[in-house]
């Protein structure tokens, strides 16, 4: 039960796809132009071939078949002019929808989410990362169950191979719901080992790289740390957090966390099983928000960054806005004009050049600052005794120094603004701010 549906066969000969979006009233054909172009970067980040496109105009969209019978018929011969075995949808489809257009067109029908899911199954390495795909994938196929039956009696042809009872569903459906249980657990584990180690850093300053996927990212923390992560023009090149320490150019180090990018239509499904891995982003004290300003969409890019942002913080700190500060990056591609542009548009926002390294230092200094106004030195005051207080005052400050004076103990130490309410939550404290 892997992956149900849509599996490439490998070493064949590469897919051959179609893509079709669709346009709806008050919407800019333009926009869908581009909505395609990037599928069709997804498509090929997935291995596969992409023949043709089309864009339908419609007044709304058809409940059994999306883009209405007769347009079924129009894709119908396109896939077969194109010799096209499969088609990818730029909208979610129903899982009757696209049960309805396959047995239609006989070949295999994706959607977007699909392919990202297919496309974060191909990049996951570590083990962290495949469980969170898998279950991201299982979940997106349980409705979907009865499709994939279909594909399989497609294959199999004939009388008596044509699909499954309901019994026979209910014990399918069962098994993925047991499956995503079992992964679900093993994956709590992997995540809690995670925290343990998590937790000797949160007296540091964490900041979390987020951005569209290719903005990057893994560019900026090779920049800034000399490390070596694999940065590429594939889409979803980094599926694992990683994090560096970084020194700022006064002698403050922070962490420094590069995750994974964001796209347009995320499968909620995928974002909700990485939230481990966006731990980092839900976490940190400063979010570098970075975009691609050289990309003509980027504006969109940051919108969809700010609503996955959004999602990631739901529940946890909902109500608490991370400090962000937008870095706008590959500013070497564009034109001085667009730049200066850009620059009163965005006041607040620094403009770097990841791979040429220009405003790096301009960035460096902005962090400086962002950190200065948020950590803060403190001297607090602790009974000697109080064992578990020491602990939270070690864990939670940087110690500058430790003296003893009768039976207290007081620390000076540097500490961040919003880890102070937690320091006077614990036993005897006083903290004076300094
Ligand atoms: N010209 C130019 N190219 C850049 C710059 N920064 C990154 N790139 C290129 O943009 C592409 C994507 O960079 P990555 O660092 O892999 O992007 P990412 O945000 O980590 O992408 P994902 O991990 O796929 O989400 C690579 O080909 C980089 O070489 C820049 O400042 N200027
Ligand atoms: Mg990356």
């Amino acid at each position: 039960m892997k992956r149900p549906h849509y599996t490439p066969p490998t070493g064949a000969p590469e897919e051959r796809a179609f893509l079709v979006g669709i346009l709806l009233p008050g919407k800019r054909r333009e926009d869908e132009e581009n909505n395609l172009r990037e599928l069709e970067l997804l498509a090929r980040t997935a291995g596969a071939d992409v023949v043709g496109s089309a864009i339908q105009s419609r007044t709304r969209i058809d409940g059994s078949t999306f883009i209405g019978g007769g347009k079924v018929e129009e894709l119908a011969r396109e896939a077969y002019d194109h010799q096209v075995n499969l088609v990818i949808f730029d909208d979610d489809l129903s899982p009757a929808q696209a049960r309805n257009i396959e047995n239609r067109l006989e070949v295999n029908v994706i959607d977007r989410s699909e392919l990202i899911l297919d496309i974060f199954a191909r990049r996951a390495r570590t083990k962290q990362a495949r469980i969170q795909v898998e279950i991201a994938q299982l979940k997106y196929a349980l409705p979907r169950l009865r499709r994939l039956w279909d594909h399989l009696s497609r294959q199999a042809g004939g009388i008596g191979t044509r699909g499954p009872g309901e019994t026979q569903l209910e014990v399918d459906r069962r098994r993925v719901r047991e499956r995503v249980a079992k992964l679900s657990k093993e994956l709590d584990r992997i995540d809690r080992r995670v925290k343990e180690r998590r937790k000797q850093r949160s007296s540091m300053f964490n900041i979390a790289i987020a951005g569209y996927t290719n903005a990057g990212k893994s560019t900026l923390l090779n920049r800034l740390s000399g490390s070596k992560i694999l940065q590429s023009q594939r889409l979803f090149s980094t599926l694992d957090s990683t994090t560096r320490k970084v020194e700022s150019p006064s002698g403050k180090t922070f962490l420094l966390t590069d995750t994974i990018g964001f796209i347009r239509k995320l499968p909620p499904h995928l974002v909700d099983s990485f939230r481990a891995t966006l731990r980092d982003v839900r976490e940190a004290d400063l979010i570098l928000h970075l975009v691609d300003v050289s990309d003509e969409r980027f504006e969109d890019h940051i919108e969809v960054v700010n609503g996955v942002i959004g999602e990631v913080l739901g529940g946890e700190r909902a109500d608490e806005e991370i400090p962000t500060l937008l870095v706008l990056n590959k500013s070497d591609l564009i034109e001085d004009n667009a730049l200066k542009s850009l620059r009163g548009r965005y006041a607040e926002a620094v403009q770097i050049s990841a791979s040429s390294g220009d405003g790096i230092s301009d960035l460096l200094e902005t962090v400086d600052g962002r950190m200065e106004r948020d950590i803060v030195q403190a001297v607090v005051d602790v009974e000697a005794g109080d064992g578990k207080a020491i602990d939270t005052v070690e864990k939670i400050g940087d110690v500058l120094e430790r003296t003893v004076e009768g039976t207290r103990m007081i620390f000076h130490i540097r500490v961040k603004k919003r880890d102070l309410a937690a320091l006077e939550n614990v036993g005897e404290v006083r903290v004076q701010l300094v």
